[in-house]
């Protein structure tokens, strides 16, 4: 399927494909899973949403990454950061060079000094940002996670890639057929203390009980470093000899484990599945290191979230469930449950279809 086809030259396919595919991804028609079965009102404030509100001109809109040397992170900034530009915003991206619990702090204090109408956050820890959190919101600071959530009532909205449910399941379901259902398998991970990552994680637990014959030796960190990651399957592939598969779904440590073992003897005896984005990914597609790979398109994320946070600045939207906006050329979103906005679910990559995509 063709969704987010970009060219290989670069540059986001046509509006209307986009809109179109956007469709297949849960955007467009309006809404998202989780909004139309619930009418529960996610906690809002006081405020009241104005629907026909114009977005406001010159909003200031701070993206704050995990870390910023994140290739994944810099796709979803810099559209987001495009994004603001086509209704006149001024957004930029800041963030730690590291992604432990409390690295993102202090930036959120700047960017409060800095009185940004709206800043979008990829957690690094659930609660050690909340306190900061709180702080802007008070100060009518548009807060917006976004990749990996914060506590629900440190931030309005979360713009969640896919279902993380159908994220973590999925994890399993695939490499649960590469692998002819039995096996050892370890997963390589970023931080201990990503939001996302362990939500995942938890779902792939979960799923690993359908499978008697498949088990879960290990979960490994990589921290979300390229070298920490390497070592990790280095470590992994020593202590358990009989490992048959790795589960990264980190798209440093999927591209990290497809190097380590695309050069070792473990290459085409161990299976890499996970998330990673195709540019990292296609030489180990070509090479045979790795069968398959899963991701959302990071370019979408970073729109959505812009005109997310856009929305929430400009009095269109307050974060209550059943709430809908436009997010320009992907159109439009309603928010369900709990301030959960949901991009779309995510493809699989492999060998006939990866070049069909540039990011
Ligand atoms: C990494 C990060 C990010 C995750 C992607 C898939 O870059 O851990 O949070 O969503 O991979």
């Amino acid at each position: 399927m063709h969704l987010h086809s970009r060219t290989r030259r670069g540059g986001l396919a046509a509006a209307s494909t986009v809109c179109a595919l956007a469709v297949t991804l849960a955007g467009c028609s309006g809404t998202t899973k989780d909004s139309a079965q619930s009418d529960q009102k996610a906690d809002s404030g006081n405020a009241t949403a104005n629907p026909e509100a114009e977005l406001k001109k010159g909003l200031k809109i701070a993206f704050l990454p995990k870390q910023i040397n994140n290739p994944y992170g810099k796709i979803v900034d810099e559209a987001g950061i495009a994004a603001a530009k086509e209704f006149g915003g001024i957004a930029k991206e800041v963030g730690p060079s590291d992604a432990s619990a409390s690295s993102q702090v202090s930036y959120i204090n700047t960017l409060i000094q800095q009185r940004q109408d709206a800043i979008l956050i990829a957690a690094n820890d659930p609660n050690a940002v909340c306190g900061p959190l709180k702080q802007a919101m008070k100060q009518n600071i548009k807060i917006v996670a976004y990749d990996s959530d914060t506590a629900k009532d440190c931030r309005q909205l979360f713009i969640n890639q896919a279902s993380s449910e159908e994220i973590g399941r999925n994890q399993v379901r695939n490499i649960a057929k590469q692998l002819g259902n039995k096996g050892e398998i370890a997963i390589l991970s970023a931080t201990q203390n990503a939001t996302n990552q362990n939500t995942w994680i938890e779902f792939m637990k979960d799923e690993l009980t359908k499978y008697k014959d498949i088990k879960l030796v290990k979960v490994a960190y990589g921290d979300d470093d390229d070298q920490k990651s390497f070592q990790e399957t280095q470590g992994l592939l020593k202590a358990y000899p009989n490992l048959k598969g790795i589960i990264s779904p980190t798209t440093v440590g999927i591209a990290a484990a497809a190097r380590y073992i695309s050069s070792s003897s473990y290459k085409g005896k161990v299976i890499v599945n996970g998330l990673g984005t195709p540019n990292q990914m296609r030489k180990y597609i070509k090479d045979g290191t790795v069968e398959q790979f899963s991701l959302w398109d990071p370019n979408a994320l970073g729109h959505l979230g812009a005109y997310a946070a856009a929305a929430l600045a400009s009095g269109q939207i307050t974060g209550a469930n059943g709430e809908k906006f436009k997010a320009g050329k992907l159109g439009e979103y309603t928010i369900g449950k709990d301030g959960e906005v949901i991009l779309g679910p995510p493809t699989v990559f492999d060998k006939k279809n990866i070049d069909e995509f540039d990011f």
